[in-house]
This record gives structure tokens, C-alpha cells and sequence, in this order.
């Protein structure tokens, strides 16, 4: 919330350098080393999937190895890689388009564009998504090349769990996800939205996280509660390494400042509110092909996406 007006009170040129500040003030990669209640941590490898040069693939992961049985998974990042272990991405020509992240009963869990934004649920309270026996993953992987030499790849998953029985988890609380998609709109040149359908929340609960997920020409993603703005998540271009294309890869632009550059970061939003039975959520992704290029493939501008995960601690869940 702090983090939202603190960004929609300055002016342009000073928003654009309180970004930066926001980012690195906002941001724990769960490289990170203090996971909050001494939480484990364990990286599991699901593939390989073979990505053809140039092109799309979808794959599916059904029964992958879960992090933990009986627990609470309180963090998750993923992450693309080559069999040899080194990270493949936009500058190698390997996209994590985006990934749908599923757990047995728990349904969806988690997702993930290829700025491959970081979760952690419990630095702001005793929350994590609780697992009940061993539930295997699943997932829906979808991948683009822009290189020129077909690839096998990793999908790489990092968690941070507490088992149920560990004394740190006393106290921990079950929390759910609401999800939120505009669909995959066509991309278009200009200055637009797109807006979800307003959706009541079933109880009262606290907003313990939430984050935006665009395409290349996204500028920010909203979140609302009964029309006003809880949460805003802006994207950051080639902050990181690898976020740049490689040079004669073709999507050098002048509009993003500097040559090639696509969403390496999407901010986040912890701790930013409550919600009471009957209030209604809806999400809007911003666009402005002015300030920065669609994302191409194969000369053409790739669909646009617009989602956010809402995750929310209900009152009286355990
Ligand atoms: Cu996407």
C-alpha cells in the first residue's frame, strides 16, 4: 500500500527513477539467504523439454517430485535452464514464456512469466500453502526460442517449505489464490487496458501477496477492491542479466532507451489489506507500445496477457 502511493504521487520523470528504489527496497529473490522461520529449501529440475530453434512448445508435467510432504510451501521461484546447469534466457535465445504451476488437491499454486518473479509468503506473517500428505506437481510449460539452435531445457522450481511438525510451524496458516487473467487479448499498437470482470471474495481475509504478470509493451498491473487500487505492480525492463536480446536477434528497439531490452521484473505487493465477505476484486493491465515494443516471434507481435495472483489468508483458515 506504502509502495503504491509512494509511486503514484511523483511526477513522471522522478516516478521513473522511485521505480528503481521501490524494486530494490520491495524485492527479495529467495537466492536471498534468510528464509523467515528457518525454512528449507530445496531447487528440483523438471524435464528435459526439448525447444525447437525458433519456435513454441507447450508441455505438460504431470506427477512432478513435490518439495515436501506434509507442509507448508512458503516460497517459490522459477527458473529456466540448460542440461549443463546454466541459466537459459532471453540473451541464449530461451524464453520461460509463462508456466501454470498445479498441486494434487491444492489445485493451482503458482505461475510464473519469464521475469520469473519471486514468492515468499511468509515475511510478512505465519502463512504458507499447505500441503496434506505428499501432492505431486503439475504444470503447463510454455516455451519460445529465439535462438537458432534447438535446445533441451530445464524447468527449475525453487521452494522454501516448514514441515507441519517442525516447532517454527506452530502457528502457520493455510492461505488460497485468487486468480485473476484478462485472457490473451491480440496485441495492438497504442495506449490501452485491459480489465477483469469484478469477482467477490467468499470471506474475510488479509491481502498477503500479489503480483502482475504482462507482456512486452506492459506497463503496470492494478489490483482493486471494490473499484479502489490495493496493489499496484509495475514492470521493470532489463534490469537483470539475460533480460537483452542478443545482439542480431532482431528486437532492438529504439523505444525501451536501450537496444532489446523486456520485462526482467515485475513488483510485487505484500501485506496490503483486507478484504470482507462481498467485497469485489477485479485486475487491469496496462499497455503503451510508446514506451516500450511488443514482444515479437517469428516477425509477429505475440498475444497479450494480463495476470495477477491474489493470494489471501481467510480468516479462520488453519
Ligand atoms: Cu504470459
Amino acid at each position: 500500500m506504502v509502495r503504491f502511493l509512494l509511486v503514484s504521487n511523483l511526477s513522471h520523470s522522478s516516478m521513473l527513477l522511485r521505480k528503481v528504489n521501490v524494486f530494490a527496497r520491495g524485492y527479495k529473490r529467495l537466492i536471498s539467504p534468510r528464509a523467515p522461520d528457518g525454512a528449507k529449501r530445496v531447487k528440483i529440475s523438471y524435464g528435459p523439454y526439448l525447444l525447437p530453434a525458433g519456435g513454441m512448445t507447450t508441455r505438460l508435467l504431470r506427477g512432478g517430485k513435490a518439495p515436501c510432504s506434509n507442509c507448508y510451501i512458503t516460497g517459490m521461484e522459477a527458473g529456466l535452464e540448460y542440461q549443463d546447469g546454466s541459466i537459459a534466457n532471453i540473451d541464449t535465445g530461451s524464453w520461460l514464456h509463462h508456466m501454470v504451476m498445479t498441486q494434487g488437491t491444492n489445485g493451482v499454486v503458482f505461475a510464473s512469466g519469464n521475469e520469473r518473479t519471486p514468492m515468499r509468503l511468509n515475511d510478512v506473517g505465519k502463512y504458507g500453502i499447505r500441503t496434506m500428505g505428499n501432492q505431486p506437481i503439475g504444470a503447463m510449460i510454455e516455451l519460445m526460442s529465439e535462438g537458432t539452435q534447438t535446445r533441451n531445457v530445464m524447468l527449475t522450481m525453487e521452494f522454501e517449505y516448514l514441515d507441519n511438525a517442525a516447532a517454527q510451524a506452530l502457528g502457520y496458516k493455510n492461505i488460497d489464490m485468487k486468480w485473476q487473467d484478462v485472457g490473451t487479448p491480440p496485441a495492438r499498437e497504442g495506449v490501452y487496458s485491459f480489465k477483469t470482470r469484478p469477482s467477490p471474495v467468499l470471506r474475510s481475509g488479509k491481502l498477503i501477496f500479489a503480483d502482475g504478470h504482462e507482456h512486452d509493451a506492459g506497463t503496470h498491473m492494478n489490483v482493486y477492491v471494490n473499484n479502489k487500487v490495493v496493489c499496484k505492480s509495475t514492470m521493470l525492463y532489463g534490469r537483470r542479466p539475460g533480460y537483452t536480446s542478443a545482439m542480431g536477434a532482431g528486437h532492438a528497439d529504439k523505444r525501451d532507451g536501450a537496444m532489446g531490452m523486456h520485462i526482467s521484473d515485475a513488483s510485487v505487493c505484500k501485506d496490503f489489506g483486507t478484504v470482507k465477505t462481498g467485497d469485489r476484486i477485479h485486475v487491469e493491465a496496462f499497455y503503451d507500445t510508446n514506451a516500450y515494443p511488443l514482444m515479437m516471434h517469428k516477425g509477429k507481435p505475440e498475444a497479450l496477457m494480463g495476470i495477477s495472483r491474489i493470494y489471501i489468508a481467510y480468516d479462520g483458515m488453519m
